[in-house]
């Protein structure tokens, strides 16, 4: 199975409740392999199946959970 890593800023991650609320998000997801959501760097790490899902569902996905993806970047 591949895996890709990405990192995605989000900005208007403001408390521990916006932290745990994008983690669970996330986590519900089919075909996330593992997340790590950073309120200090209001970033998210996911590892995912990319023959599950992709980037644009992950934000799309983040974005309907009521936050704002500024950026993405592919980890590797
Ligand atoms: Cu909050």
């Amino acid at each position: 199975m591949t895996t890709t890593k990405i990192s995605l800023q989000i900005s208007d991650m403001m408390c521990e409740g916006c932290q745990s609320a994008i983690q669970e998000t996330l986590e519900w997801l089919d075909g996330i392999i593992e997340t790590h959501v950073s309120l200090e760097h209001k970033s998210a790490e996911i590892a995912y199946n990319p023959d599950k899902i992709n980037q644009e569902k992950i934000s799309e996905a983040i974005k309907e959970a009521g936050y704002t993806v500024d950026s993405a970047k592919q980890l590797a």
